[in-house]
């Protein structure tokens, strides 16, 4: 669900006691209200809110890529991807992910975070890869897939497990953990404020337990999050 839009709407913000995640809850989805509503995915039909594939998950709703059947786009873009409402700067984003892919037949089966997102072909994506040299971080500019960074030690999806995935982005200083530890970090100010996403190359994948966390209230007021984001597109619409 998105209970931010609900709280934001009645002047509610959380402050995280948290010190590793200190700052403002902006938005959060764990999809337990069965849907998506808010996320923008470039193809519909190939998502799904449910108990994961085969009913694995049990009561448990994911945010899904229900099928491996597809490309990825030219310019090595990412194949599918869904936006989470709201722009954002600064920003800690959490989540969990699983390749929903035969990781023995499917050595390149890999799970995405977009950020930094202007448009299909401007963005920066962090892929998660069964082949360690599939693990890195790049941007799209132009339509066109540049490499930022590789982790220093080899990074590969170890299982059809969740795993925890957590991305700060502050200025230009990018880090990203897998499973609580560091694996990467990087120096990039391609692009600024934008849209987050989930998604793959080209493989089929779960998400849940979204958290976009936002360290400073001048963000906050400066960009709105969620509810405040969704607004100023609509006026300018
Ligand atoms: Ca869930
Ligand atoms: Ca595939
Ligand atoms: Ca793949």
């Amino acid at each position: 669900m998105a209970p931010f839009v609900a709280a934001a709407a009645l002047g509610f913000l959380l402050l995280l006691a948290s010190p590793a995640s200190a700052g403002f809850l902006c938005f959060y989805d764990d999809f337990s209200d069965g849907n998506a509503s808010g996320w923008s995915p470039l193809n519909a039909s190939r998502w799904s809110v449910d108990h994961g594939p085969g009913g694995k998950d049990g009561p448990n709703f994911v945010y899904r890529i229900n099928t491996t059947n597809y490309s990825n786009l030219s310019g090595s873009r990412l194949g599918e991807y869904s936006l989470a409402p709201g722009l954002y700067e600064d920003f800690v984003l959490e989540l969990e992910a699983r390749s929903d892919d035969n990781l023995a037949s499917n050595t390149w089966a890999d799970y995405c975070v977009v950020f930094g997102h202007q448009d299909a072909r401007n963005y920066y994506y962090i892929m998660f890869n069964r082949a360690p040299a599939g693990t890195e971080l790049f941007r799209i500019v132009d339509g066109v897939r540049e490499l930022i960074a590789d982790p220093p030690a080899p990074v590969s999806i170890p299982d059809n497990a969740f795993h925890s995935i957590s991305i700060e982005r502050l200025g230009s200083q990018i880090s990203v953990t897998f499973d609580g530890q560091g694996i990467l970090t990087a120096t990039d100010d391609t692009f600024g404020v934008g849209s987050i996403g989930l998604g793959s190359y080209n493989d089929a994948a779960s998400f849940d337990d979204v958290r976009i966390i936002v360290p400073e209230p001048a963000t906050l007021a400066l960009l709105g999050c969620g509810l405040l984001a969704v607004a100023r597109r609509r006026r300018r619409t």
